[in-house]
């Protein structure tokens, strides 16, 4: 639809500078994401300077830092560890740097708090780990602490193995680096050789749930173990669909859309409008046997599937086409 209002002449001259200061950058996750932030800030007319700790805190603190230096008409942070980013985020706040936090607890109620729905992400996925075990057998768990997006995630697991008592976690593994999927692999073929009685891999994040796939496959496990994950992206939809998969089922929202989103937010802070100070985009629960169905190849199939992946209502700018 044609914009409601025109644009504030702070915009006007392609000038506004918003700093994207990221923690992590590798991956179909994080990709995605950037691809969105990049396309809303060319819509709205933004220059997006973008930044990666490429997994060192430290760099992405020096980053944070440099960003409330330059004197960044807005900032977005992208994951981190909250002792690493805080202290600069104060400083941020301090400078009138408006700030919006994805995925990390900024620590300060001026910032706006950005989240993926990460509760109902894994209540999602676990609402299918039940239906297709009946709520008991062996597990597999992958996990790695410090994570906000995967602490959450965790604390719907640890309530869900109270609800469900035949649930029985056998082994935890996980790994965050720039090879993921590979190391977490690795990690999920020993333990499964060890717990040979596991028939659910409880992944929720989709370097995890590739990881473990591709264990899975390689022990020749497929007909036995099932994988519930996180997260979605056209590789990932190769991986589901493919024959003999044993992902079976994903609770995601689009990542392009959650970057366009913290992009919209920061914008609108620019402008001085208004802005909720947390902001939460809903997950929809994705299952092999829907894509499969559907014929959906790519995510841009999905978001056409499932309307609910896109929230233009989520920091919607009032000047900008929807
Ligand atoms: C290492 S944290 C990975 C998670 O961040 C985002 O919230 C994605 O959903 C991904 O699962």
């Amino acid at each position: 639809a044609a914009p409601s209002v025109s644009p504030p002449a702070t915009f006007a001259g392609g000038n506004v500078r918003i700093a994207l200061v990221r923690q992590l950058s590798s991956g179909d996750y994080f990709e995605q994401w950037l691809a969105g932030a990049q396309a809303e800030a060319k819509a709205l007319n933004v220059r997006l300077e973008v930044s990666s700790g490429d997994g060192n805190n430290d760099k992405q603190a020096l980053n944070l830092e440099q960003a409330v230096t330059a004197k960044s008409d807005a900032i977005i942070v992208d994951h981190g560890f909250a002792q690493t980013v805080q202290p600069a985020i104060k400083k941020a706040v301090a400078a009138e740097i408006p700030l919006v936090a994805f995925d990390v607890d900024p620590g300060s109620p001026q910032a706006v708090a950005l989240t993926q729905d990460d509760h109902q992400i894994a209540e999602q996925a676990l609402g299918a780990l039940k239906t297709d075990t009946g709520g008991s057998g062996e597990v597999l768990y992958v996990y790695v602490a410090g994570f906000a997006p995967l602490d959450r995630r965790d604390e719907t697991w640890e309530q869900f193995k109270k609800d469900n008592p035949g649930i029985k976690q056998v082994a935890q593994i996980g790994v965050v680096n720039s090879s993921t999927a590979s190391a977490v692999a690795d990690q999920a073929k020993a333990a499964l050789q060890a717990n040979p009685g596991v028939k659910a891999i409880f992944a929720p994040y989709d370097e995890f749930a590739k990881g473990a796939a591709l264990a899975v496959k390689e022990l020749g496990l497929a007909d036995k173990v099932k994988i519930y994950g996180a997260d979605i992206s056209t590789a990932d939809i190769g991986v589901m669909t493919e024959a003999g998969s044993p992902w079976v089922a994903t609770s995601a929202t689009d990542p392009a859309n959650v970057g366009r989103v913290a992009v919209r937010a920061a914008a609108l802070l620019v402008a001085g409008e208004n802005v909720d100070r947390a902001l939460s985009v809903p997950p929809s629960l994705i299952t092999q046997q829907g894509l499969r169905d559907a014929g959906i190849t790519s995510v841009e199939q999905l978001t056409r599937a499932f309307p609910g992946l896109t929230t233009p209502d989520v920091a919607r700018v009032p000047w900008a086409a929807s």
